[in-house]
């Protein structure tokens, strides 16, 4: 067997399905030994795009997504949805070819000390330079990006190495730790403090999704009647209609939800990572008791200083707290659930045109199933879908907001296909980030991945035109042209649709899932509701 065979054995071995990247001359090995494997091998146009694909593949799966670049250009192209997967904490497994070994002490073609390209951006960085270590390489690989918190590891394969020949090795056996259930003593203190309180108020995040705890964390909540706030990575852990829902935090400017934190004298944090939504924003006067559940200690963090830590499981962690301690009477949580309630469909109807973006949120919640899988992008549209969308089960609705990297909606939306073809899957997208990413839309015609693309068209860099109008009152650079939507997606074979009124989007949305393609949905946004919503939040008297 040679040494680039026995890798892949090894990746059959981790159970995986798809390698999303694109063909170098430094990994044809690796190319040729996939014809004859149980891999389905998915060539992308842009390698951005195939670790987009790795990362949103892993966050929804939970088992490392795979992406492979050449050497040099290819690979520092995968830095981007690398970086995002690593910051966000999704299991991601990047390879990429490299220089011989014979060569790689001197200048020469395309080589780049990758291992410490990569190093800054991922969780373990290697280099193969013998095949026997190929089968332990392999399976640490896999099993760091897996374990909590989880991330990338990069694999860096020269050229040589993969030719080599190597006998008597096989994969190693699969194993993955089990989280340790938390010391008694601590399920303990966080009871009695939990007890005491009178204001107890959750922020989860999105490490109860990855700890698959969302049941519990519902049962938590309504035996113990207190609400929940989740970060934006942390959409549908409790159901939005459920009553103890009080609404997605992760805004840099306050929003209702800050009125629950302001009244709040025990904040218990649950699968939460600062990266998400900074302490100081929530926590500004640092007087509040802190309770952390997690899989891991707590970051350190002047704005984060506890009052319990309780480490391990997060699922027993809330199950055993829960039974030691007795309901609470809601807080006026209530009438801040109404209040959130009321604006979030204040304009669901609104037959302005442009759309307003209230309107999109809540025409595209209609026009889905609970299950769907939404995938946002990063701008404007992100913070209205985040605030505004009903997510009723976790990972239902896909958010970047460690890096919040633009790109990822649509090479994302491609990968949610893929790993639940049952499900409709659909990327939200500014018209700036879909340019980034669109020649994916090959890709997914290609391949056969029904998705819906849905383009907030505002010809703008929205959310920077709004943040440069806050401090300046003028903007800066943001405009640009777009091309005709429309024909852009007929040019590849997909289909095309331009809202021309309000009232035709949620026809149109229903006609796009039903045509399953690939479709393109060109709805022009009424942005001037952005500053609008930042003078109504910072006008807002709390009603609780
Ligand atoms: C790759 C990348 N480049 C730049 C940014 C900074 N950035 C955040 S939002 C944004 C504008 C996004 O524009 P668009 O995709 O049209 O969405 P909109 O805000 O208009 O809804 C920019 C430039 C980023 N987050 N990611
Ligand atoms: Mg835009």
């Amino acid at each position: 067997m040679k040494a680039a065979e026995l890798f892949v054995r090894c990746l059959e071995n981790e159970g995986v399905q798809y390698i999303f990247g694109i063909p170098g001359e430094e990994n044809v090995d690796i190319m040729d030994v996939l014809l004859d494997s149980t891999i389905r091998f998915i060539t992308t146009r842009h390698e951005q795009g195939a670790a987009f694909m790795a990362d949103v593949y892993g966050r929804l799966t939970r088992r490392a997504g795979v992406c492979l670049a050449t050497l040099g250009p290819g690979a520092t192209n995968l830095v981007t949805g690398v970086a995002d997967a690593n910051m966000d904490h999704a299991p991601v497994v990047a390879i990429s070819g490299q220089s011989s070994t014979a060569r790689l002490h001197k200048e020469t073609h395309q080589h780049l000390d990758l291992v410490n390209l990569f190093r800054p951006i991922s969780k373990y960085c290697v280099q193969v330079l013998h095949p026997e270590t190929i089968p332990e390489v392999v399976r640490k690989a896999f099993k760091t990006a897996q374990a909590e918190r989880p991330g990338v590891s990069y694999i860096d394969f020269p050229e040589n190495i993969a030719r080599l020949p190597v006998e008597g090795k096989q994969p190693l056996k699969v194993q993955s730790p089990l989280m340790p259930v938390p010391h008694p003593r601590k399920i303990q203190q966080a009871a009695d403090i939990i007890a005491a309180a009178k204001y107890p108020l959750i922020l989860a995040g999105n490490g109860v999704i990855r700890a698959g705890a969302s049941e519990q964390l519902v049962r938590f909540a309504e035996k113990l009647n207190i609400p929940v706030a989740s970060t934006f990575m942390a959409k549908g852990v409790i159901p939005f209609s459920h009553p103890r829902w009080l609404g997605a935090v992760g805004m840099q400017s306050r929003d209702h939800v800050a009125c629950g934190f302001d009244r709040a004298d025990v904040i218990i944090c649950v699968g939460y990572d600062m990266v998400e939504y900074h302490p100081n924003l929530w926590h500004p006067d640092k007087d509040r008791q802190i309770i952390h559940i997690n899989a891991l200690p707590a970051e350190v963090d002047e704005y984060y200083v506890l009052a319990c830590g309780v480490i391990g499981d997060v699922g027993a962690a809330l199950d055993g707290i829960a039974a030691l301690v007795k309901p609470h009477h809601v807080f006026a949580a209530a009438r801040l659930w109404h209040s959130i309630v009321h604006e979030l469909s204040e304009h669901a109807d609104d037959p302005s045109y442009p759309v307003k973006p209230q309107r999109i949120a809540w025409d595209l919640r209609r026009s889905l199933a609970a299950d769907s899988i939404v995938v946002c992008d990063v701008g404007a549209h992100k913070v209205w879908m985040a605030r505004m969308y009903h997510a009723e089960r976790p990972n239902s609705c896909i958010i970047s907001n460690g890096f919040a990297a633009m790109g990822i909606a649509l090479p994302g939306a491609i990968a949610a296909k893929l790993a639940f073809p049952d499900r409709v899957a659909v990327a939200v997208t500014g018209d700036a980030g879909f340019m980034m990413n669109s020649q994916e839309i090959e890709t997914a015609l290609r391949i056969g991945t029904p998705i819906v693309i849905l383009i907030w068209n505002d010809g703008k860099y929205g959310l920077i035109e709004l943040h440069q109008l806050r401090r300046f009152g003028r903007t800066s650079y943001v405009d640009f042209q777009n091309p005709d939507f429309v024909k852009y997606a007929e040019s590849f074979g997909a289909k095309g649709y331009r809202v021309e009124a309000a009232d035709q989007l949620m026809p149109i949305l229903k006609q796009a899932i039903a045509d399953n393609t690939v479709v393109v949905i060109d709805c022009p946004v009424d942005y001037s509701e952005n500053m609008k919503l930042t003078r109504k939040l910072a006008e807002m008297v709390c009603p609780v």
